[in-house]
């Protein structure tokens, strides 16, 4: 813990800008901060500052509690039509023998390789190959769930799902409608990059827009599925688009209530078309995830996604607001050790995420997708 809730109004009393002053205060009197509000933390809040603030609400919502699951990953393919240009990770179409295809047989193999194993949920999702359709993966999801109907299958981004509706020629409504009816639980919270169009035109121009991935997870919630949501920042955005990008996520969650966790993801430069930009320092990402903690009041849940970030700064995030570091994972994804994460075989077991969560003096709980509780260490 680095501040307790005393430290907080300590802090804000005693700091000397006067709009720190007054966000602080609508923090502790828990207003909403505004759109402005927002960018005035990014520019002139120091790191102790927006730490103390972020931990203060971390602690009203979940005292020392830090979230994690056991999970797998399935990533079906890496060849892609798109071309977002900070993607290590995808092969182009064209040259797909450099790329990776899992038939519905290789993949069911990796759910059954879990048999007789605790963990609960299933992560698809990978790139989008023209000939993966949607009955492709309705077949996938029912396969899944014939074969282990409580494993909770959280798979696919908008831009596959947009992909995959579009070649069908079905509605959102309609396409959500058969995934959840073929066994999809919930939607992860990839794709989503930064909305704002003025740096989704530079960096994945050719892939579903913020109307579009917001539609998606809208037609979801609507169904009674929760999902995720993620920003990848630290490239050319300003502080401006990362606070644009939250308040489109935080206008949704007001309207469906759907979102379970908001995941920022730092831009990793190895091997992209971006390799150019200088990944950002480790005081910025903290001051991410306190910002996102302060300006989405209505997100339960902040994750440090610990196979990006690297064990020892996924530590540090939990006194940065951060109340779950996601998965134990396995190994088995490939998209930030091809994009230059310290983590290239990402696998902690139970134990090892426990000690990592207890080093920091906070209390591991293991959880389901949903967050229901299903050990506290
Ligand atoms: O959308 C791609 C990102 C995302 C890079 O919902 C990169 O629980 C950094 O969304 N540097 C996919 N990031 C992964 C994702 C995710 C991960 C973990 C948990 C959940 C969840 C969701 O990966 C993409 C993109 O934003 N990404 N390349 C890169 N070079
Ligand atoms: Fe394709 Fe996803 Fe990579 Fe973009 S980030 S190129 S959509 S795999």
């Amino acid at each position: 813990m680095i501040a307790t809730m005393n430290d907080a109004e300590a802090i804000v009393a005693n700091v000397k800008d006067a709009d720190l002053q007054r966000i602080g205060n609508k923090m502790l009197n828990k207003e909403r901060i505004s759109f402005d509000d927002g960018v005035i933390l990014f520019e002139k809040g120091s790191l102790a500052y927006l730490g103390a603030l972020a931990n203060y609400v971390r602690e009203k919502k979940h005292g020392d509690k830090t979230y994690f699951n056991r999970n797998f990953h399935i990533e079906p393919t890496n060849v892609c039509v798109f071309s977002c240009k900070f993607c290590s990770y995808s092969r182009v179409y064209a040259h797909k023998e450099e790329g990776w295809e899992l038939s519905i047989d290789q993949m069911m193999d990796i759910v059954k390789s879990y048999d007789g194993k605790p963990v609960t949920e299933v992560h698809i999702v990978g790139g989008v190959h023209p000939k993966m359709n949607l009955v492709f993966f309705t077949d996938l999801l029912k396969a899944i769930k014939a074969h282990r109907p409580e494993l909770h299958i959280k798979g696919f981004t908008p831009v596959e799902l947009d992909y995959m509706f579009r070649k069908a020629k079905v509605s959102v409504e309609e396409g959500m409608r058969i995934t959840h009816e073929a066994g999809l639980d919930s939607l992860p919270g990839g794709g989503a990059e930064i909305f704002h169009p003025e740096i989704r035109k530079q960096i994945c121009d050719d892939k579903v827009d913020a109307e579009g991935w917001l539609h998606i997870h809208k037609a979801a919630h609507e169904l009674g599925m929760h999902s995720n949501a993620t920003m990848l920042y630290g490239h050319i955005e300003s502080f401006a688009h990362r606070i644009d990008h939250m308040d489109r996520l935080r206008t949704l969650q007001d309207e469906t209530g759907g979102f379970n966790t908001f995941i920022p993801l730092k831009f990793r430069n190895k091997d992209n078309d971006m390799s150019h930009i200088a990944e950002s320092t480790i005081v910025e990402d903290m001051k991410v995830y306190a910002v996102a903690r302060l300006y989405l009041d209505n997100f339960p849940h902040i994750k440090a996604y610990w196979p990006m970030l690297g064990r020892k700064n996924a530590q540090l995030t939990l006194s940065f607001g951060v109340n779950d570091i996601d998965g134990t994972i396995d190994d088995t994804t490939k998209i930030y050790s091809m994009a230059g994460s310290e983590e290239q075989s990402p696998t902690m077991n139970t134990e090892q995420l426990v000690t990592l969560i207890k080093q920091v003096k906070r209390v591991p709980v293991e959880r389901d997708t949903l967050y229901n509780e299903i050990n506290v260490f």
